[in-house]
C-alpha cells in the first residue's frame, strides 16, 4: 500500500515585524509559501527520512491578508505517493492577530474562535529513490502527546501537532465513507488480502474505521470462502466487529447471484443498523441479479420490520425511479439514501454525466453516494467527493490500489479517499455523526 497517504503535519509561527513588506504591515505571499516548504520538508522527513526537494506548485490561492503579528498555522497533508513524488495539499490559517484599533493599545491582540484561511495550495515534492530511507513514518508524533510529555509541557500546550481531524478545513458538507470489505464475488484467488473469517472481517472493519470509514458494507463467507447470507455467520461477524469498533454495520440483502430472496434476508434477523435494498434487476456480468418488483417490496418491508435503515442500491437510472415509487407507496421513509453502483458489466457505466444525471433524479434532502467498480473506483470516488456526495470503496468493488498493485485490504483505499477529501476541505465524519446524518437511532448502535 502507499504508506504516507493522509500523513499530516502542522506548524504554527508568529509572523514578525521584519516580515512586513508592503504598506499596512502586509506580508509577502512568499512568506506563507516558505511555511508550506517547511511543512513539506517535515512530511518528507517523516515519510522518507530525507528532506527531499519541492518541485512545483500546481495551484496557489491567497485568500486573506497576513500582517505582522499574525500567528499562522500551516498544515500539509500527503494526498498522493508515487515512486519518488509526493503530492501534498496545504492550508494556512490565521489564528491570532493584532486588533489594530486606534482606540486600543497597539499591543492589543485577539485569538480567533474560528481560524481564517489565508492560503491554500497543492504542490509536489520529490525524494530520489536512493535517498529514501523508509519505513520512517513516526506516527506517534502525529497524535496527542503521551502523558509523560504532557507532564513536562508548560500549560497550555497547544503547540504539538494536533491530530488530523482537528486541523483540516472546517466542513462544508460532511462526508460519509463506506468500506465494502468483502462482497460475494471476490475470492482469495483474486487477492490474498480478502478477509473471510469473522475475526478477519472485524480486524479489517477496524482498520477501515481508523482510515476514515464510518460504515462497513458487510457480506460474510463460509469457511471455504464461498458467499453466505447465514444469520449465524452474520451474527458472529457483527459481534466481532462490535468488540473492536463502533462503525455502522450495513448488511447486504443482495447476497450473491442465484440466492433466493429468503436466503438473502438472513442478516436481517441480526437487526442491523442499515441494510441494502437493491432496486432492480440487472445483468450482472454473465449472470442475472434478480430483483423483481414484488421482491423489492417484500425486502423493503422486511428491512423496515428489522428496524434497519435502507440504502438504495441503484445500478441504473430506472432504479432511482423505482425507489421513488416505494417512497410513494409508504414502503420507505424520507430521507432516502441512494448508492449509485456504477460499472457493473451489463449495467450503467460510470461517467460524470451519469453521476450528474442520477443526482438530478433524487429528491431534495436525499443523500447520495457512488460505488464504482474496478478501475473506475478511484476517479468516481474522487468525483463524488468533489461534487458533495458520499462514497464507497473497498475490495468488494475493486481490489487494486494502482494498476497491477493489489490493495492490502480495503483500508488503503479508504485512506486514499479520505486524504483526497481532506485535500478539498471536506470533513470525514465518524460513525456517530454518520448515524445522525443517516437518521440511525443511536440506541440501536
Ligand atoms: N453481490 C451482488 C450480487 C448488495 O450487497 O446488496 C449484490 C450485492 C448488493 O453485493
Ligand atoms: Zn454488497
Amino acid at each position: 500500500m502507499s504508506i504516507g497517504l493522509g500523513l499530516t503535519v502542522t506548524l504554527r509561527v508568529r509572523i514578525g515585524a521584519h516580515d512586513a513588506h508592503y504598506a499596512g504591515e502586509l506580508v509577502d505571499g512568499a512568506r506563507i509559501l516558505g511555511l508550506f516548504g517547511d511543512v513539506a520538508t517535515e512530511l518528507l522527513i517523516r515519510l522518507d527520512g530525507d528532506e527531499g526537494l519541492f518541485r512545483a506548485y500546481e495551484a496557489v490561492e491567497f485568500l486573506a491578508p497576513v500582517r505582522a503579528g499574525d500567528y499562522i498555522e500551516a498544515t500539509g497533508v500527503i494526498t498522493k505517493v508515487g515512486n519518488t513524488s509526493r503530492t501534498m495539499a496545504f492550508e494556512a490559517r490565521k489564528v491570532v492577530a493584532n486588533v489594530r484599533d486606534p482606540a486600543l493599545s497597539p499591543s492589543a491582540a485577539d485569538a480567533f474562535a474560528e481560524p481564517v484561511v489565508v492560503c491554500r495550495a497543492i504542490g509536489t515534492c520529490v525524494v530520489p529513490k536512493d535517498l529514501q530511507r523508509r519505513p520512517r513514518l513516526v506516527l506517534p508524533a502525529l497524535s496527542s502527546p503521551g502523558p509523560e510529555l504532557v507532564a513536562k509541557l508548560p500549560e497550555p500546550r497547544p503547540i504539538i501537532t494536533p491530530p488530523p481531524h482537528v486541523i483540516v478545513t472546517p466542513p462544508e458538507s460532511p462526508l460519509v465513507l463506506t468500506a465494502a470489505i468483502v462482497g460475494a464475488e471476490v475470492t482469495r484467488a483474486h487477492t490474498p488480502y480478502l478477509p473471510i473469517t469473522a475475526q478477519e472481517l472485524a480486524d479489517e472493519a477496524a482498520r477501515c474505521r481508523d482510515a476514515g470509514a464510518a460504515v462497513i458494507h458487510l457480506h460474510v463467507r463460509n469457511a471455504d470462502g464461498t458467499a453466505s447470507q447465514s444469520t449465524e455467520l452474520f451474527g458472529e461477524a457483527i459481534g466481532r466487529i462490535r468488540e473492536k469498533t463502533d462503525v455502522i454495520i450495513q448488511t447486504s440483502t443482495g447476497g450473491a447471484v442465484g440466492m433466493s430472496v429468503e436466503e438473502r434476508l438472513g442478516p436481517l434477523a441480526c437487526k442491523p443498523e442499515m441494510a441494502t435494498l437493491n432496486c432492480g434487476t440487472i445483468n450482472f456480468g454473465d449472470d442475472i441479479f434478480v430483483n423483481t418488483r414484488p421482491d423489492i417490496r417484500a425486502i423493503a418491508r422486511r428491512i423496515r420490520e428489522a428496524g434497519s435503515i435502507a440504502e438504495l442500491e441503484c445500478y441504473e437510472v430506472g432504479h432511482i425511479h423505482e425507489a421513488l415509487s416505494l417512497l410513494k407507496e409508504g414502503l420507505l421513509g424520507a430521507p432516502l439514501h441512494f448508492q449509485f453502483v456504477l460499472g457493473v458489466p451489463g449495467a450503467i457505466m460510470p461517467s460524470e454525466e451519469v453521476v450528474l444525471f442520477m443526482r438530478s433524479q433524487i429528491p431534495a434532502g436525499a443523500s447520495w453516494a457512488v460505488a464504482a467498480v474496478g478501475r473506475y473506483q478511484r476517479p468516481m470516488t474522487e468525483l463524488a467527493i468533489k461534487l458533495g456526495g458520499h462514497a464507497r470503496v473497498g475490495l468488494e468493488d475493486n481490489i487494486y490500489l494502482e494498476k497491477g498493485v493489489l490493495s492490502e485490504g480495503s483500508a488503503p483505499l479508504v485512506a486514499r479517499a479520505a486524504a483526497y477529501a481532506r485535500s478539498l476541505g471536506r470533513e470525514i465524519v465518524d460513525p456517530d455523526r454518520a448515524r445522525v446524518l443517516l437518521g440511525i437511532p443511536t440506541t440501536a448502535a
